[in-house]
C-alpha cells in the first residue's frame, strides 16, 4: 500500500551500514552517535506500529544517559510510562538489523504476528538530551513515525523521566497529570511545598544544596524548576553544561564508581551535595567530611531513608499496607542486612536494568526500588492510592493521623511512578531530611558500606558469561564460578560476581569485603579469572 511505499522512500535517506548489528540492550541501543540514523528512523517506525497496537501514545526518548557526549541511543517508552515490554525489544533489534533490502520485509512480519490494525492512526511522543547529535537523530525518529503516517509531539529537551511522565498523563487522561512540562513542575513542586509544611525552623545550611547537573539536560530543567521552590530549597548548580562536556569527570555515575567527588564543584566539608546523571534519571547524594573523607550515600541509602520514613507514616497512619524494597546484586550487603534485620522490611532482589526492579515492585502496596546507581522510584498501588486518600479525607482522624496522611498524599505526589527520576527523588530525599530535620551525616550512619570495588573488564564476547540467581552466579563458562567461589572465600565478609554489561561491550565485576584493600583485592583477582 502507500504507506509502505512511504516507508521505502524515507529508508533510503537513513541506510544502515551493511552488516552492523545491534541488540536493543538494558537501556535501548547505545552506541557511537555516528552509527544511528538508520536505528533512530526505524525506531520511529516501531513506535508508530507500537501505538497502532495498543491504540495508545508511545514515547521514544533519545539518549545514552551517562555514556560520553559522543555515544548516543534510544529507548522506547509504553503506554504507562513504562519501559517497552520485551517481546518489543526483539522487534526493535530484529528491525534494527534487517539489511534495508530486508526492511519492509521486516516490518510485515511485525504487523502480521501482532495483527496490528494500520488503520488506527499512530501518536508518538519524542524527546531529547543535549548530546550534539541528538536534534538530528531525534528528526530521524520523527520521520519514522510520520512515514507511517502517525502524529507526533516533539518535546524537544526533557529528562528521560519527564518524557516517561507525559506518556503516562496523555494515556490517563491527565489523571496522572497534565502532559506538560510546566504541569510538570506544577505537580511534583506543589507537593514538595505541601510536605516542607511538616518541616519546623529548617535553617539555611538545612535549605541549601549543591547539585551536579552533569553538564547534561538535568542542570537545564533544574534551573527551569528551581524557583517554583526556592524558598524552601536552595539549589547551587555546578556542572551546568556552560563550559564543560557532559558527564566528563562529573555526574551520577563518575561518583559511584569513582567514589569521589565530581570535577566543577568546590565541595565544603559537611555540605549536602548531589549529582544527577547524563538524562537525569539517576541521582546520588555526598558529602566530604572534616578530614576530607568522601562519603557517598547511594541508591541503596537513598532506598532506606525513604522506607524508613514511609513505615514511619504507615505506623503513625494506622494502615497495613504491605512494603517491599527491591533491589539488584550490586545493593551493598549492608543494606540488605539493614533493611531485613533491623527494619523488617522484605527485600527482593532482580536482575539488573529498571524494567525487572520495576514489575517486581508492583507486586506490593508500596514498592521501594533502586539500582545502587541511584536509578529508582517508589510505586503505590491503586489500592493503597485510595486508602491514603480515604484516611486522608476522614474527618475523624487525631492529629497524628491527619499528618500521616497528609504526608502520605503528597509524597505519592512528588513521585514520578513511571520510572526513576533524580528531579523527582531529590525533591522527596530533601523534603525527608527536612521533615525528620536530618543531616545528610545523620543519614549516612544509619549504616556503615561494606567496601567495595567495580570493574570492567574487556573481554572477546561478553555474551560468553552466562548467569543466573538475579545475575548473583555465573552458569557459563565451566568452572568459572567455582574460581570466583574460591577467591571470595580467602577474605572476610566477601561476596562477588560478573556479569555482562547491557550497555557496554565489557563485563562488570563486582566485589565487596571487610577492608577497601581486601575489596580491590578481590576485584582484581576476580578480573583476572574473566580470561
Ligand atoms: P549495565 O551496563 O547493563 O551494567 C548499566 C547499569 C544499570 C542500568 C543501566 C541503564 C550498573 C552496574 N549498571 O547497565 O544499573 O542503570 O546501565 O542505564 O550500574
Ligand atoms: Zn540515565
Amino acid at each position: 500500500s502507500d504507506q509502505f511505499a512511504e516507508v521505502n522512500k524515507h529508508s533510503s535517506q537513513h541506510p544502515k551500514p551493511p552488516g552492523l548489528v545491534l541488540q536493543y540492550g538494558t537501556a535501548g541501543f547505545r552506541t557511537n552517535a555516528k552509527l544511528l540514523d538508520h536505528i533512530m528512523f526505524r525506531m520511529g517506525l516501531l513506535a508508530a506500529l507500537r501505538s497502532k497496537k495498543t491504540q495508545a501514545t508511545i514515547g521514544v526518548m533519545v539518549t545514552a544517559s551517562h555514556n560520553p557526549e559522543e555515544d548516543n541511543g534510544v529507548k522506547l517508552v509504553d503506554p504507562m510510562g513504562e519501559m517497552v515490554t520485551p517481546s518489543w525489544e526483539g522487534y526493535a533489534t530484529l528491525l534494527a538489523n534487517a539489511e534495508n533490502e530486508d526492511l519492509l520485509a521486516a516490518l510485515k512480519d511485525v504487523i502480521a504476528k501482532e495483527e496490528i490494525n494500520m488503520s488506527y492512526e499512530a501518536k508518538v511522543f519524542v524527546g531529547r538530551d543535549t548530546r550534539s547529535s541528538s536534534a538530528a537523530l531525534s528528526q530521524a525518529v520523527l520521520e519514522g513515525v510520520s512515514s507511517f503516517g502517525g502524529l507526533s509531539k516533539d518535546y524537544g529537551l526533557v529528562t528521560t523521566p519527564q518524557l516517561h511522565y507525559m506518556v503516562c498523563c496523555q494515556n490517563t487522561q491527565g489523571k496522572y497529570g497534565e502532559a506538560s512540562v510546566e504541569g510538570y513542575y506544577n505537580k511534583l513542586c506543589q507537593a514538595f511545598l505541601k510536605l516542607l509544611k511538616h518541616a519546623s525552623n529548617c535553617t539555611d545550611d538545612q535549605k541549601h544544596l549543591s547539585l551536579d547537573g552533569a553538564n547534561g539536560i538535568g542542570a537545564l530543567k533544574v534551573r527551569e524548576m528551581e524557583h517554583n521552590v526556592a524558598k524552601e530549597l536552595q539549589i547551587s548548580l555546578h556542572n551546568d553544561g556552560s563550559t564543560g562536556k557532559l558527564n566528563h569527570q562529573c555526574g551520577a555515575d563518575f561518583v559511584k564508581v569513582q567514589q569521589k567527588a565530581p570535577t566543577g564543584c568546590e565541595i565544603k566539608a559537611g555540605e549536602r551535595c548531589c549529582s544527577f546523571d547524563g538524562d537525569a534519571d539517576r541521582i546520588v547524594y555526598y558529602y566530604s567530611d572534616s578530614e576530607g573523607q568522601f562519603h557517598l550515600l547511594d541508591g541503596d541509602k537513598i532506598a532506606t531513608l525513604i522506607s524508613t520514613y514511609l513505615k514511619e507514616l504507615l505506623i503513625q497512619a494506622g494502615l497495613n499496607l504491605n512494603m517491599a524494597v527491591v533491589q539488584t546484586a550490586y545493593a551493598n550487603g549492608s543494606s540488605t542486612r539493614y533493611l531485613e534485620e533491623t527494619m523488617k522490611l522484605t527485600v527482593r532482589c532482580t536482575k539488573t536494568g529498571v524494567k525487572h526492579l520495576h514489575h517486581v515492585a508492583q507486586e506490593f502496596d508500596i514498592g521501594v526500588y533502586f539500582e545502587a546507581n541511584g536509578h529508582g522510584t517508589v510505586l503505590f498501588s491503586k489500592s493503597a492510592e485510595d486508602k491514603v486518600q480515604k484516611l486522608f479525607d476522614n474527618p475523624n482522624n487525631d492529629d497524628e493521623m491527619k499528618r500521616a496522611a497528609h504526608l502520605l498524599l503528597n509524597t505519592i505526589h512528588v513521585v514520578n511512578q513511571t520510572v526513576g527520576d533524580a528531579l523527582s527523588d531529590m525533591l522527596l530525599i530533601e523534603a525527608i531530611l527536612a521533615i525528620k530535620g536530618m543531616t545528610v551525616q545523620q543519614w549516612d550512619a544509619i549504616y556503615t558500606d561494606l567496601p567495595n570495588r567495580q570493574l570492567k573488564v574487556k573481554v572477546a564476547d561478553r555474551r560468553v558469561i552466562d548467569t543466573t540467581d538475579a545475575e548473583r552466579r555465573a552458569v557459563t563458562p565451566a568452572g568459572f564460578q567455582d574460581s570466583i567461589d574460591a577467591l571470595v572465600k580467602k577474605y572476610p565478609m566477601a561476596r562477588s560476581f560478573v556479569r555482562p554489561s547491557g550497555t557496554e561491550d565489557v563485563v562488570r565485576v563486582y566485589a565487596e569485603a571487610d577492608t577497601q584493600e581486601n575489596a580491590d583485592a578481590l576485584a582484581h583477582e576476580v578480573s583476572l579469572a574473566v580470561y
